[in-house]
């Protein structure tokens, strides 16, 4: 199937050759929503493997056994990405498909190894660009089990450096695009605040056996970010003059408006949500170098504090902005003091403002809207506070209608309402660039449909539609897929 895009008229015409000669483009995926082989090949049990195989924790009671079967078939897949035009592929390592056990004495499996230096060379032999994450919400479930994973700073932290060297040893040669962490926030929002996710803990026991949302979130979080740093000290120290690559980290972050632009208690209380949602990681790493006092003054001692030594160490540990984005919320001030588990500065969350007006076009998604200018308001914030060069790591949709059976029709396949996303998203992105803002990559939210999660396969957000149903995932080309191909050639500048 074809489709032609054409880019003639305004205002797509002014944004021609915006974008730097060298920018990356391509999809990013995750490898517990891919991979598949969860158990075979010496892999051992993640966190993700244990949660979706506990009763009524995924939605549609999948597990990620299979997903995309991604681990088998990785050289179709790379020859797809390749039809497509993508420059370069952002993925992540199965932390125990490469030490089942995590631990720092714990034996290496080598086929899990094998499997990352194969997908690493069919992409380079077919000139994409590798962009790893070394962890993507995939703790080992043996850490989990031997002392609580994250929430012991002390004894997870030695695994997790020893898993990064690991990589940087022997795949370091040829990659040159380091991630330490994808979201520290949502793993930790969501697996311990909300308790939705793996490791599922929360203070809520109707949810939960064990857990406590108002402590628990903040101290994940503190582990996440120091370790994070050690790990690109490592790297800078002891990689990086040979290896010459960049390294890390990907935060995730939606734009907050207020809900009434006239009340300035509305108006600080975007600011305050911006903070709790996006600051909390991007003030210590690239900003003040501390938590913002926002947070300070609602949390008290129940947000961590930063050692000397660790400040020196996070402060400035980060080459790039990671940045995943996916919508706007408008966001109302509450009165009063806040609730104890309240991770988001006391704030309501709303899908219309004090007019009335609607935060874009529902997706399939519950909290997904298409909102691009939100999103050219969040490039700008973000530059404008940090000044780090962005890598646009994750942003895409879902769509609705695309639950069909196979095979899916043209008209489904012809995806024109993730295009109409992506087509306002990029316009923004672009803009900002002219506004001079450093972006340096753009990755959509997926390559394939995929197990989204607890969601499992009920949000498609692939630019290619897969049937789950068959042996073989077979892959459906949406027209997405091919209109990103055009509007990157169109801004991307020649030569
Ligand atoms: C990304 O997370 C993940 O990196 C990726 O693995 C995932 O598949 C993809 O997005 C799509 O979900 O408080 O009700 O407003 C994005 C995670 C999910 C975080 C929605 C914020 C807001 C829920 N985001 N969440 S709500």
């Amino acid at each position: 199937m074809t489709w032609t895009h054409n880019f003639d008229e305004s205002p797509d015409a002014e944004l021609k050759d915006t974008l730097r000669r060298d920018f990356h483009w391509g999809f990013a995926t995750a490898a517990a929503q891919v991979e598949g082989t969860w158990n075979k090949d010496g892999k051992g049990e993640s966190i993700w493997d244990k949660f979706c195989h506990t009763p009524g924790k995924v939605k549609d009671g999948s597990t990620n056994e299979d997903a995309t079967r991604a681990y088998d078939l990785y050289k179709q897949d790379v020859a797809l990405m390749k039809s497509y035009g993508v420059t370069a592929y952002r993925f992540s390592l199965s932390w125990s498909r490469i030490i089942p056990l995590g631990g720092i004495n714990d034996p290496v499996n080598e086929k899990g190894v094998d499997y990352y230096n194969n997908l690493i060379d069919e992409l380079i032999a077919n000139g994409i660009t590798p962009f790893v994450t070394l962890f993507h919400w995939d703790t080992p479930q043996a850490l989990e089990d031997r002392y609580g994973g994250m929430l012991n700073q002390e004894k997870y932290t030695p695994d997790f450096l020893r898993y990064a060297c690991l990589c940087f040893e022997r795949f370091g040669d040829r990659v040159k695009h380091w991630i330490t962490y994808n979201e520290p926030g949502v793993y930790t929002l969501a697996g311990y605040a909300a308790g939705v996710h793996a490791p599922a803990r929360s203070s809520f026991r109707e949810r939960n056996a064990e857990g406590d949302s108002s402590t628990e979130t903040f101290i994940v979080a503190h582990t996440e970010i120091v370790s994070h740093a050690r790990a690109a000290k490592i790297y800078r120290e002891e990689f990086k003059p040979h290896q010459k690559g960049q390294i890390g980290i990907t935060l995730h972050g939606n734009y907050s408006e207020p809900w009434d632009v006239n009340d300035p208690k509305d108006v600080e209380a975007a600011q305050r949500a911006r903070e709790f949602e996006i600051a909390w990681f991007a003030d210590p790493i690239y900003g003040s170098g501390d938590y913002p006092a926002s947070m300070r003054s609602q949390l008290g001692s129940r947000l961590p504090t930063f050692t000397d030594e660790e400040k020196s160490i996070v402060k400035g540990s980060s080459d790039f902005y990671g940045m995943n984005t996916y919508t706007t919320f408008f966001v109302r001030h509450l009165d009063g003091e806040a609730d104890i588990n309240d991770h988001l500065g006391n704030v309501e969350k709303l899908d219309t403002n004090s007019e009335g007006k609607s935060r874009g076009p529902e997706s399939d998604t519950y909290w997904l809207r298409t909102a691009p200018s939100g999103f050219g308001k969040l490039l700008h914030w973000i530059w404008d506070r940090y000044h780090v060069p962005i890598y646009m790591t994750e942003n895409g949709t879902t769509a609705k209608g695309e639950h069909v059976k196979a095979p899916p029709s043209a008209e489904v396949l012809n995806d024109t309402f993730r295009v109409d996303f992506f087509h306002s998203y990029l316009r923004e992105l672009a803009r900002a660039v002219q506004d001079g803002v450093d972006i340096r990559s753009y990755f959509g939210w997926t390559f394939t449909d995929n197990w989204e999660w607890a969601a499992g396969f009920e949000d498609r957000f692939g630019c290619t539609w897969v049937d789950f149903e068959s042996e073989e995932k077979t892959r459906f080309p949406k027209r997405s897929a091919y209109f990103l191909g055009d509007y990157f050639t169109h801004l991307i500048a020649e030569g």
